[in-house]
């Protein structure tokens, strides 16, 4: 069975990963990570097809279902997962697309398991897509999917959603292989982005890259025209607040915090252990403020929650070494016997008990140097039912463009950022709760399901216009 459109065609899901992982039992259940969380559960309401690596190497699996959810894998070998997706994915593309925050790898042997992988997705795509159906791909593993699949089956509607930013031209244009990619991403009838200055970058790119025809939100090329816009991506807000106001939850929260010691204010942050996310400088940012007695550790403590991700990969291994180094001394310095100042978890945790961890949380920590958008700010917002609590947010996630509400910093700035966590910490009642609402306000207006429907209902009006 497959999931259709509101016009009734099927739609099939292209992401590097199937959204579910093995379970120590060898069953299968839905894996962490925004990708999924934004997408299983529309799927899993009305059925669908998902093509995906399963997370094993050399996985020849056969197609399964889970909750409804039809799953197609595709094999990719551990060498492949090396190359395309530890190299090319994370050590090239995801540097250069967050600002060029590291230096990214170019080599070329990365490059061609990147398309090799990319043909194999195409090609099981060509094979099992319904005639005349949507096929939407998600995100920077899978950019040459497009085209591919455009030359082998004509027929099919296209879409692609990615979920990082995409970079300026001048940035852009040092990729290598920089014509491949745009040319991949042409192959779609529309091109999703978070933001609006993503959806400008591609277009500039185009246009300086292929001396394309583009207006405001389209190009034309190869006798096709190709929308891209803006589709902000959002949380089951539902979801999240249905966990928040379970019993067990309200009992959950209340145990953290008295594990915490009952301190007046509890900061929280909760990433993938990823250099893109500003863990250290918001670590650095609490401890010059305990330094400066801004804070007090008798009445302030921090939990930072780190997700383990691409641990294979140095920029990683450098950044948790850095990460843990600093919590170290951070603890060395304020902690008391039995009562750490900050709180590490280098883990991840079922949602119930992230979701009880935001309720705890008085004040959530979201500081990175650049996001596509970040659902743990939107999480945060949705799971305050009792509609208290503060976000500081960094104006370079794409998130900062909707939560207008959260007090907005610049991450860059040490004392822009000390200054902001003291505004959230001493924030009086009235306008913590002014502003939440306004956040649970906005959230509301466009959840996950929403951003869907959206980018799949300008995806059939722009390939009902495009002339294939
Ligand atoms: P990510 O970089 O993974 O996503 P984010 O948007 O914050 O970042 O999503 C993380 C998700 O993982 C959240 O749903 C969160 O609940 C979950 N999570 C985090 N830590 C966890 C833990 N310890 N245990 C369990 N779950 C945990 C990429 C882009 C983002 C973009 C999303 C979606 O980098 O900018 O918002 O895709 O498009």
């Amino acid at each position: 069975m497959s999931e259709t459109s509101s016009s009734g065609r099927p739609i099939v899901i292209a992401a590097n990963r199937l959204p579910v992982m093995r379970t120590n039992e060898g069953d299968w259940s839905p894996s962490p990570g925004g990708l999924v969380r934004a997408l299983y559960p529309m799927l899993r309401e009305s059925g669908g097809t998902w093509v995906g690596w399963t997370g094993d190497p050399d996985d020849h699996a056969e197609p399964f279902s889970v909750e409804g959810v039809d799953l197609h894998p595709v094999p990719i070998s551990a060498e492949e997962m090396n190359l395309y997706y530890e190299g090319f994915s994370n050590d090239a593309l995801w540097p250069l697309y967050h600002d060029a925050l590291r230096e990214s790898t170019y080599d070329s042997e990365q490059w061609d398991a990147y398309k090799t992988v990319n043909e194999r997705f195409a090609t099981a795509l060509a094979e099992i897509a319904p005639a005349d159906s949507i096929v939407w791909v998600h995100d920077y593993q899978l950019q040459l999917v497009p085209g591919l699949l455009r030359a082998r089956r004509p027929d099919l509607t296209i879409g692609f959603f990615l979920h990082i930013p995409f970079p300026s031209v001048d940035l852009f244009t040092r990729l290598p292989w920089r014509d491949d990619i745009v040319q991949g991403l042409l192959g779609c009838d529309l091109v999703g982005f978070q933001r609006p200055r993503d959806a400008q970058n591609f277009i500039a790119t185009v246009e300086q890259l292929l001396e394309a025809d583009t207006s405001d939100d389209t190009v034309s090329f190869d006798g096709r025209t190709v929308v891209a816009a803006d589709y902000p991506i959002s949380i089951d807000v539902a979801e999240v607040e249905e966990i928040a106001t379970g019993r067990a939850t309200r009992q959950r929260t209340s145990q953290i915090r008295a594990r915490l010691g009952d301190p007046e204010v509890i900061m929280l942050g909760v990433d993938r252990l990823d250099y893109t996310k500003g863990i250290g400088l918001r670590l650095r940012a609490f401890a010059q403020l305990l330094e400066d007695e801004r804070l007090d550790p008798t009445r302030h403590v921090m939990v930072q929650v780190a997700t383990p991700t691409r641990e294979a990969v140095e920029h990683y291994q450098d950044e948790r070494a850095s990460i843990e180094r600093l919590v170290g001394e951070i603890n060395g310095r304020f902690s008391r016997i039995g009562l750490p100042v900050v709180h590490y978890l280098y883990q991840t945790l079922p949602y119930d008990e992230l979701v009880a961890l935001y309720r705890a949380g008085d004040v959530m920590l979201v500081t990175p140097f650049r996001d596509g958008m970040n659902l743990v700010a939107k999480e945060y917002a949705a799971a305050h039912i009792d509609g208290d609590g503060v976000l500081v947010l960094s104006e370079f996630a794409g998130a900062a463009e909707e939560l207008t509400d959260a007090v907005q910093v610049n991450p860059h700035d040490d004392r822009a950022l000390q200054d902001a966590i003291v505004e959230a910490v001493e924030m009086h009642r009235h306008e913590r709760r002014g502003r939440m609402s306004g956040l649970r306000d906005q959230i509301r207006k466009s959840d996950v399901q929403g951003w869907a429907d959206r980018f799949l209902a300008a995806l059939e009006v722009a390939s009902s216009t495009a002339s294939r």
